[in-house]
């Protein structure tokens, strides 16, 4: 009897269900539910049409109607930072550019996330006529192309091409865990696919390099003392957070993580000692890390705010990296070997190590007068004790995040910020993404109100679909982080409109919710109190002294120069 292994199978099915004469849109959507897709985030127009049309048609998909495009990306980013991958809808040209900013994010972050854009019919395109959201001058592959830097794979789907291409643009997405663009003009998107194609089979390792460079691994921890692991974000991205464990497990080594990749690994692990941050915070930690013989990262990336302004100092002739197509042993490189692989072999040949390790900290009690104004003190570690196992915790750029960056996380916890794109009005579209991902767990948005005055209106969302996130505004009456880092603090440009932001969620149809404003500690703990027994979404607006700040944004403000010089 002849046995069919996952690739014969998968292509037998690829091949029954073109032949059920599926639309080119059927067809695509198919597979994105075959990747675990189930919501379409998005907006509507008339040229996406068929897109919406038929996600409204399968039972097993949601349309996931957003505010607007810019939100829409920035919610597929949390879904598919939670979920694995994710997808969103924009029409042509005004839909898709109001998307971009997202998109870019998903890019530079890694998140594997499909767009689909509803296109003027081919007959149009081809006529160059005059009609809406073009430039007036005929044109129609400038939008295309403007996406082009900001994915990984990109194509226009035709009924001859689809099937392959949706191979190719899978493969490249979950590859490289990257946007992929997929343009539909609209006459197309409603035809019959033409042919079958074999799905792609998985990225192999050579495996002559992954034996070289697991045995180089296991060579130089052998020789040295002392040894760390920095986990990073490329871990938890490419779903390898089981495989990194067993190599810390098998190993006993420490681990520390980095700003970007904060809870990549469980920070209640035993082995865990802290975030590290360069010279900038922890010092402990710094020296634990650097003073090593040798630190293996694990898919880690030294950026401005993952290396405390470049001042994280990791030897690179005797530290190692563990790339996704690539390992770095000091200054020898072994190409072609996947970080999924590299993590299974290493686990079962990696010598155990008996390295002093540091306890690690987080941010201990809050220390403040109930009736006193909410400081930095009580702020921060306040937030940190509310925290529950499991909590999905996502934190704006701004000083918000950079205290909670260096929270204790509790088991099982996750923390997101978007830390190397850092586009301020993310977060909260992103924790309702994060949201439907994971309905089951509890969703805990901190934001910045200048940050929120970005993109607000997605907190009307969370009521729409049943959710009930615990929401944080800090308003600290203005871009208290910018003031910590330009010329003139008092700077016109970092004062912002002031909103009644507790009157907020009434607004924007969250019947029901718990809303409140606090201005001292017994006010945020009673708050705090009220939002976790409401059974209802809860909206709390923090107040705060002006300039009361996180202490990694206090020491980024001592730091600028490292910060913005080459
Ligand atoms: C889209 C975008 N525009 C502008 C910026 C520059 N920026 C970075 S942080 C910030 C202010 C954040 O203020 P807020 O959310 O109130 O947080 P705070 O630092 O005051 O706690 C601004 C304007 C950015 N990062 N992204």
């Amino acid at each position: 009897m002849r046995v069919l292994d996952i690739t014969s199978l998968k292509n037998f099915f690829l091949q029954w269900r073109a032949k059920m004469g599926q639309s080119v849109i059927q067809h695509v959507l198919s597979r994105l539910k075959d990747l675990g897709i189930k919501d379409v985030f998005g907006v509507a127009g008339d040229y996406a049409f068929p897109i919406e049309d038929a996600v409204c048609a399968d039972k097993e998909m949601r349309w996931v109607g957003n505010s607007n495009e810019l939100n829409a990306a920035y919610s597929a980013d949390g879904y598919a930072r939670i979920h694995g991958v994710a997808a969103l809808s924009t029409t042509y040209g005004v839909g898709e550019l109001s998307a971009i900013n997202g998109i870019a994010g998903a890019y530079a972050e890694h998140l594997p996330v499909f767009h689909l854009v509803g296109m003027p019919t081919s007959g149009v395109q081809a006529a160059r006529r005059l009609v809406h959201h073009t430039l007036g001058n005929g044109e129609f592959d400038i939008f295309y192309n403007m996406a082009e830097p900001m994915v990984c794979a990109r194509a226009i789907m035709t009924p001859e091409n689809c099937v392959a291409e949706t191979e190719r643009l899978i493969a490249a997405a979950l590859q490289e865990r990257r946007p992929v663009y997929m343009g539909f003009p609209s006459d197309y998107a409603n035809m019959p696919v033409v042919g079958t194609v074999k799905a792609r089979p998985a990225p192999v390792s050579d495996t002559d390099a992954m034996n070289a460079a697991v045995a180089s691994i296991v060579d130089a921890l052998s020789a040295c003392s002392t040894a760390c692991i920095v986990p990073g974000i490329l871990v938890s991205r490419r779903g390898l957070a089981d495989r990194a464990l067993a190599v810390v497990n098998a190993s006993n080594l420490p681990f520390a993580t980095m700003f970007m990749d904060k809870c990549v690994l469980d920070e209640s692990h035993p082995n865990y000692i802290g975030m590290y941050d360069g010279k900038l915070m922890n010092e402990q930690v710094r020296e634990f890390v650097e003073g090593c013989d040798c630190v293996i990262g694990i898919g880690a990336m030294l950026t401005d705010f993952n290396s405390g302004s470049f001042t994280a100092q990791i030897d690179s002739s005797t530290s190692i990296n563990i790339l996704q197509n690539a390992v770095r042993v000091g200054k020898a490189f072994y190409n072609n070997v996947r970080m999924e692989d590299v993590l299974v072999e290493l686990a079962k040949r990696i010598p155990r190590k008996q390295v002093p390790a540091l306890p690690a900290e987080g941010l201990g009690a809050p220390v403040g007068d109930p009736d006193g104004p909410i400081t930095a003190g009580y702020l921060y570690p306040r937030w940190q004790q509310m925290l529950k196992p499991g909590d999905m915790l996502i934190a704006e750029t701004g000083t918000a995040s950079m205290g909670l960056g260096f929270a204790r996380m509790p088991k099982g916890a996750t923390f997101q910020n978007q830390t190397l794109w850092g586009s301020i009005g993310w977060a909260t579209p992103a924790a309702f993404g994060a949201a439907m991902a994971a309905p089951h767990r509890r969703t805990i948005l901190v934001t910045g109100e200048g940050s929120h005055q970005l993109t607000a209106q997605e907190v009307g969302q969370f009521h729409r679909f049943g959710l009930k996130p615990i929401i944080f505004v800090l308003n600290n009456d203005g871009y208290l982080i910018e003031r910590l880092l330009c010329k003139d603090p008092e700077a016109y440009y970092n004062d912002l409109a002031k909103w009644n932001y507790s009157k907020l969620p009434e607004a924007l149809g969250c019947e029901g919710w718990f809303s409140a404003r606090v201005t001292t500690c017994g006010e945020l703990d009673q708050a705090i109190a009220q939002a976790q027994a409401c059974g209802t979404g809860a909206y709390i607006e923090v107040v705060t002294g002006r300039y009361e700040a996180s202490a990694l944004s206090l020491k980024l403000h001592e730091s600028v120069d490292t910060l913005y010089s080459a």
